[in-house]
């Protein structure tokens, strides 16, 4: 059997932690198939601390003998990582430090999308897609598209994926039953603690959720701020922001959309569904197709969802004004 042509996969921030965890699933086919051979091209920022960190993430890649790594491309320059990727992973970005207000993040984040998207659309492979990890990432992930004039804003999607694990594991904890249970939860927004779990259309067991659990204060009122500070309760845990989970998710998101029919949690242009403002990337339910995704609009919102949406977008909005002089 002829082998499939390799899947060049361009990972940025290759050498933090969520870097470590993602990279050496992908190589062994946990991501796009235990058929599919992949060729890792690795951006770190240039200087000695994270490409020396880099090389040894290789050298450990290479130890593994994975059978379908064909090549790895290190580097520090967006233009060689993206050159003719499939699929553009862009984790790396500046982390919050003491002090630093949220705007300013948003604006130090903006500028590292600003040249990673003008990189990705100068020199990815025409069927590139781009999913964005690094935070705040609805709003980074906007800031790369607008900067695309060859690829299409929708190749463009944001990661809130770990926000869906996160609520189907604690739905499930709460009913006793097993995680396969839970259906039909999905994200809606931003990836912050303002998303919206929607635990109103969400099903355990083929019945409707909050009949399972019967506790609507429960729902309201301890399981969505669960859900939506579950990242600062694993900071203050471990000392460390979510690095497996997060991983594991990304690994979720590419393969929900490499899977036609899969319908999960993607952060996508909007395009003014589910009452979102034109514009901004936010987290809904897609269907996967083979050409791509559709967004799954059949979910009907009552007040209560309605009123977080308009929350979160709100956010998201406050977002985008930060930073509109950078929206290409
Ligand atoms: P780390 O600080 O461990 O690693 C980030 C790496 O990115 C570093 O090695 C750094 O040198 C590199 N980097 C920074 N700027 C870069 C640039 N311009 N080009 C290439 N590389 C660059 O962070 P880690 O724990 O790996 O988290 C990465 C990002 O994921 C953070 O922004 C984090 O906030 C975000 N997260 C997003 C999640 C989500 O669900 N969307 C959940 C987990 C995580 O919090």
């Amino acid at each position: 059997m002829a082998s499939k042509k390799p899947v060049r996969v361009a990972v940025t921030g290759a050498a933090g932690n969520i870097g470590y965890a993602l990279l050496f699933r992908i190589a062994s086919g946990q991501m796009l198939g235990e058929d599919q051979p992949v060729i890792l091209q690795l951006l770190e920022i240039p200087v000695e601390g994270p490409q020396k960190a880099l090389k040894g993430v290789a050298m450990e890649l290479e130890d593994c003998a994975f059978p379908l790594l064909q090549d790895m491309v290190l580097t520090g320059e967006a233009e060689t990582a993206f050159k003719d990727a499939n699929w553009c992973l862009l984790v790396g970005s500046k982390p919050r430090g003491p002090g630093m207000e949220r705007a300013d993040l948003l604006k130090d984040n903006g500028r590292i999308f600003v040249a990673q998207g003008k990189a990705i659309d100068a020199v990815a492979a025409d069927d590139a897609r781009i999913a964005v990890v690094g935070n705040p990432c609805n709003t980074n992930c906007m800031i790369a598209a607008s900067q695309a004039r060859r690829l299409t804003p929708e190749r463009f999607t944001a990661m809130v994926r770990l926000d869906e694990n996160r609520g189907r594991a604690q739905l499930a904890r709460k009913a006793g039953v097993p995680v396969t249970e839970v259906s039909e939860l999905f994200i809606y927004g931003n990836h912050s603690p303002t998303m919206f779990a929607d635990f109103t259309h969400a099903r355990i067991g083929g019945k409707p959720a909050s009949d399972v659990i019967g506790d609507k204060a429960w729902l309201e009122s301890e399981y969505l701020p669960t859900v939506g500070n579950r990242g600062a309760v694993v900071i203050e845990a471990r000392g460390q922001s979510s690095a497996a989970s997060a991983a594991n998710a990304l690994i979720d998101h590419v393969r929900g959309l490499t899977t036609p029919g899969a319908v999960h949690s993607v952060a996508v242009p909007s395009q003014g569904r589910y009452g979102f403002s034109d514009g901004v990337w936010a987290g809904m339910p897609v269907r996967s197709t083979a050409a791509g995704y559709e967004a799954v609009t059949s979910y009907a919102m009552d007040d209560f969802a309605r009123s977080k949406i308009k929350i979160t977008n709100d956010e998201l909005v406050a977002e985008r004004d930060t930073v509109k002089e950078m929206l290409g």
